[in-house]
């Protein structure tokens, strides 16, 4: 059995470890797994009904960084993890803050800066302080020099180039304000869309769109 890379393509933490797979050339299929309402057997397989998921010869593996960690074990060529320990402990910092301190914060602003909904004041101030917090921790680590570790492309990178944009639109629509303006997310977003693998994500996620835009009319008819 071939391994399967189970979510949808719109999601950035589906689209980390899609990368990461592509990066190291790694056989996989796609299984599309919709969130939102979750079908009840998707908990058989991903228990909190989140995605992406990884479902492997040995069964099914939820949370992207245990999956990504998992990637990297099992397929050990193209290493995108430092041999290193402190090198490979920084490439984990780094993710942790991206996802910590800056995408689970901003993610609060998603129901409005992408589904039309609306973010009240007080969750909107609440993020910015946090958000402010965040970007400023994230800026003291980062090298983007080119790469977000230094000058290896490491998972930190798969990371980046689906969070940060994400995270810079999601703040300039909602809070009139992009809080990721001190940091190079344009430049090194173009530098990094020269990479086949983001090519190849960012024009599955544009048809993920259209089937995701389909599916909200369906269930709504
Ligand atoms: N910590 C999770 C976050 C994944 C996540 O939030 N996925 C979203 C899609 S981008 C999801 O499944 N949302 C549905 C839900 O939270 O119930 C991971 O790293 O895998």
């Amino acid at each position: 059995m071939t391994l399967k890379l189970c979510g949808f393509a719109v999601s950035n933490y589906y689209n980390k470890l899609k990368i990461q797979l592509l990066e190291k050339e790694v056989a996989f299929e796609e299984d599309l797994v919709w969130v939102n309402p979750v079908d009840p057997a998707t908990l058989t397989r991903s228990p909190m009904g989140k995605v992406p998921f990884l479902d492997t010869p040995h069964g099914c593996i939820s949370e992207s960084n245990v999956c990504a960690e998992y990637i990297e074990q099992a397929y050990p060529h193209h290493p995108l993890m430092p041999a290193d320990p402190f090198a490979a402990a920084k490439v984990r910092e780094l993710i942790s803050y991206l996802e910590l301190h800056i995408e689970l914060v901003v993610r609060q602003l998603y129901p409005q800066a992408f589904f039309g909904g609306k973010v009240d004041e007080a969750t909107q101030e609440r993020v910015r302080k946090q958000l402010a917090k965040g970007v400023a921790g994230f800026a003291k680590l980062a090298k983007f020099s080119p790469f977000v570790a230094g000058d290896t492309f490491t998972l930190a990178d798969c990371a980046a180039i689906v969070h940060l944009p994400l995270a810079s639109i999601a703040s300039k629509s909602v809070l009139g304000e992009d809080l990721l303006a001190g940091l190079p997310v344009k430049e090194y977003g173009k530098q990094m869309a020269e990479r086949a693998s983001v090519q190849k994500v960012n024009a599955d996620r544009k048809v993920g769109s259209e089937q995701m835009a389909a599916r909200y009319a369906q269930l709504k008819s």
